[in-house]
């Protein structure tokens, strides 16, 4: 399938793997990367020795064109735009911030720039700019997230912007990805979906929280303190919401909750870690590794396609059928 957005990274799928703080390494984005799609290493928080070992492990793993992601919110964001280009990544993409002040380096270095947004105002920002491309991601998305759904706002930075469109924020299969390319979308991003996968080094015990998953087990939290977070329902995610409803009294415990959540979480802590994931973890009921979602996804995608809407409503209807 060729998109806009397969000859612009000059990968064979158009699926792009969502940046997971503290979980996307080198093993997993290695391994989407060498499955046809875009690996993107997290680097959100990150040292950068650690960085710098996971681009050479991810290297290492595969050939094809690789990605790392800048979480703008970083105090070490400066730096890691620096050595993203001392290193020559391939790709990077950006969230919750602008990446307004690491531009130029990047595109002078031939990196391509694929910001992440929420609304159709900064997707035209990040375009005059010299984005190549920007993920539209909807509020179904696990981790920080926007006001907007998916269904919403990938249309409305669709005919905002002339650069490709990559839709994100409830994508996890087939479906998903016809989907959003019927609402202009040029590819995908998917976070959720690759959590899962064998190549990806997250507690088992994260993973079980995530295949066990239904449609209304994720919660927002954060919302009071202006950084809106998705992610499961758990001790954490409660308590937080609980102290959220009284901002002034309880600042200081929160920030305590906070502190170390998402480490707990990787590492395991299933009630005390703050286990960030998207909506559509209720579609994610069986492990696989990144190459067989990768195809997966890909053929019912295309399966749909070529049915064209009747044929799309006889296949829904067998699939509920089966449920
Ligand atoms: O960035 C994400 N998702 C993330 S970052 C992250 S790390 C984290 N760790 C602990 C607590 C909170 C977060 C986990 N998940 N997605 C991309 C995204 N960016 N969604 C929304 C935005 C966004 C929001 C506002 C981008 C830009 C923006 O404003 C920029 C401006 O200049 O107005």
């Amino acid at each position: 399938m060729k998109t806009r957005i397969t000859e612009l990274l000059g990968i064979e799928a158009p699926i792009i793997q969502g940046a997971m703080a503290r979980i996307a390494d080198a093993s997993l984005a290695g391994a989407v990367s060498e499955a046809g799609g875009l690996g993107v290493i997290a680097c959100g928080g990150a040292p950068l020795d650690w960085v710098r070992e996971q681009v050479g492990i991810a290297r290492s793993i595969t050939d094809k064109p690789l990605g790392a992601n800048v979480m703008l919110m970083d105090p070490n964001a400066g730096a890691l735009a620096e050595l993203l280009t001392e290193l020559r990544i391939d790709v990077i993409t950006t969230g919750a911030g602008s990446p307004a002040n690491y531009m130029q380096m990047w595109k002078d270095a031939g990196i391509k720039v694929i910001p992440v947004v929420a609304s159709a105002a900064l997707a035209v920002r990040m375009e005059r700019l010299g984005a190549d491309a920007v993920v539209a991601e909807g509020t179904e998305s696990g981790g920080h997230i926007g006001e907007l759904t998916t269904m919403a706002v990938v249309p409305s930075v669709c005919q905002a912007v002339s650069i490709p469109v990559i839709g994100a924020g409830g994508v996890a299969d087939g479906r998903g990805l016809a989907a959003a390319f019927m609402l202009g979308a040029e590819g995908v991003q998917m976070g959720t979906r690759f959590l899962t996968v064998e190549e990806c080094t997250v507690a088992d015990a994260y993973k079980e929280r995530v295949l066990a998953a239904k449609d209304s087990d994720t919660i927002v939290t954060g919302r009071g303190s202006g950084h809106p977070a998705r992610c499961l329902k758990n001790k954490f995610s409660r308590q937080v919401r609980k102290l959220e409803g009284d901002m002034a009294k309880n600042g200081e415990a929160l920030e305590e909750l906070y502190l170390g959540s998402l480490r707990r979480a990787v590492e395991g802590d299933v009630d005390n870690g703050s286990m960030m994931a998207g909506q559509v973890a209720a579609l994610v009921g069986e492990r696989k590794t990144a190459a067989e979602v990768v195809a997966e996804v890909m053929a019912e995608a295309e399966a749909l396609a070529s049915a064209g809407l009747a044929g799309v409503a006889e296949a829904n209807a067998r699939r509920a059928r089966m449920i």
